[in-house]
């Protein structure tokens, strides 16, 4: 009770701030985690309106159960070829993802982030989309460019910043770009890749084209304003468009509890909005498969977006710079309920004699080979920070077709200067 408040009899109002549930030292128990079962989800037809769709954001859509068959109306039935492809494209970025810290480690990049955990996300998702369809991610969704068979040695280089790094070295290590590859630049403004995704659905629709596009992002990342914007233009548009709401729990050293985690699903922003939404399993390769050909279907019928919550976990650190043993409790990621996306899709195909733990052990064998292999050949162009790698002429180029007077006289300086300092160009 306060005695200066004008109104003593009241209680004093108080503010909710969210707290995690466990902290280092704590043991974690997810026990009371309402996981639904595999296959109890139904599906709708892709064509449904948003309005119908509504319990959707509080189900869960699985389709592998605790024994790793796949059950219910989401069961995408892919063929064991399509899921040994899959298999390996999770286990090629996490064998990616292995090497690279590493190589952050050894000091031969500045940064890295790994996705491990989340790879369904990403591999599952591209497994469903046209080649062509453009993706916009965040940092964690290099299983995108690996499930389309992109060159590991080009993502090499644009880590290392190197002479073959095709982005000049003018960004921060794993933010890739390639237009080849479908692959929108990433950019490490959170959540901005949400409005261009919608604004490039919407001019391809403008255009009369068939492309759509998809777009991720944290969970962390929805408590910004673009989120929210570019729900309102995919809505009111009917953008062919799928965003994706990576619910790692974590945003950093922030749980998701800040974000809005803790009154309602993320896959509930879609209902305000009146935009179709999933929950999906996002440990569930075949469940995120199955909604993203759910929602590519729906968008390129021109039924409009659909917004899917993938539940995950963030298995490790945020990135290089994160030491998350300062602020979680250390085996949240083993006891957490979905298991490992991996494993449950290797155990599916081993359920269906279609691959056995020996030529699984083998193809991680033969993946660290080829990471290593690609990691050789990216070397020969240089790692960040040994040398100058690309000429200091390149800083003035490719933002304008033709170079403003203002910079001309920038760059002639900084010539000059560098000539009358005896530098050689490229030292
Ligand atoms: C606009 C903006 N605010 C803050 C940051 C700093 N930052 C970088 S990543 C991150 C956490 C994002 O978490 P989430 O969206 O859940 O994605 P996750 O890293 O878990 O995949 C923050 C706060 C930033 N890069 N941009
Ligand atoms: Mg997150």
């Amino acid at each position: 009770m306060n005695a200066d408040s004008p109104r003593p009899n009241l209680a004093p109002l108080t503010l909710h701030v969210p707290e995690p549930r466990y902290r280092p030292g704590d043991e974690a128990d997810f026990s009371d985690i309402g996981v639904l079962p595999a296959g109890q989800t139904p599906r709708p037809d892709s064509a449904a309106p948003a309005a119908e769709m509504r319990d959707m954001v509080y189900g869960l859509v699985r389709v592998l159960d605790d024994d790793a068959r796949a059950i219910g109306p989401w069961d995408p039935r892919l063929s064991p070829d399509t899921l040994r492809k899959m298999l390996r494209s999770m286990a090629l970025t996490r064998a990616f993802d292995a090497r690279m810290f590493r190589a952050q480690r050894q000091g031969k990049t500045s940064f890295y982030m790994k996705s491990t955990g989340e790879e369904a996300v990403s591999v599952g998702a591209t497994f469903a989309l046209q080649r062509d369809d453009m993706c916009f991610p965040s940092y964690r969704q290099q299983g995108i460019l690996i499930a389309r068979d992109w060159s590991l040695v080009d993502m090499m280089n644009q880590i290392y910043s190197n002479k073959g790094d095709r982005l000049k070295g003018r960004q921060l290590p794993i933010m890739y770009s390639t237009i080849e590859g479908a692959f929108f630049s990433i950019s490490g403004n959170l959540a901005t890749q949400y409005p261009q995704a919608v604004g490039w659905a919407m001019a391809s629709a403008a255009k009369g084209d068939t492309r759509i596009a998809a777009t991720w992002c944290g969970e962390g990342s929805t408590a910004e304003g673009d989120f929210h914007s570019a729900c309102m233009f995919a809505t009111v548009y009917r953008a062919p468009v799928i965003m994706n709401i990576v619910n790692n729990q974590w945003a950093i050293s922030s749980f998701a509890g800040f974000a809005g985690g803790e009154a309602t699903t993320f896959a509930a922003r879609a209902a305000g909005y009146g935009i179709a939404g999933l929950r999906v399993d996002g440990n569930d390769p075949l469940a995120v498969y199955a909604a993203t050909a759910w929602a590519a279907e729906r968008a390129r019928t021109n039924h409009g977006p659909t917004l899917i919550e993938h539940f995950t976990y963030r298995a490790e650190g945020h990135s290089t710079s994160d030491d998350p043993s300062a602020y979680r409790s250390a085996d949240e990621a083993t006891k957490w309920p979905l298991g490992d996306p991996i494993a449950r899709l290797r155990d599916h195909l081993i359920g269906l004699g279609e691959w056995s733990l020996e030529q699984h052990d083998a193809q991680d064998q033969e993946l660290a080979e080829t990471v290593k292999a690609a990691q050789k050949e990216a070397e020969k162009n240089g790692i960040l920070g040994h040398g100058m790698h690309q000429s200091f002429d390149t800083m003035f180029e490719d933002v304008f077709e033709e170079l403003p007077w203002h910079l001309v006289e920038q760059r002639d300086q900084m010539r000059a200067e560098r000539a009358a300092s005896g530098i050689r160009e490229g030292a």
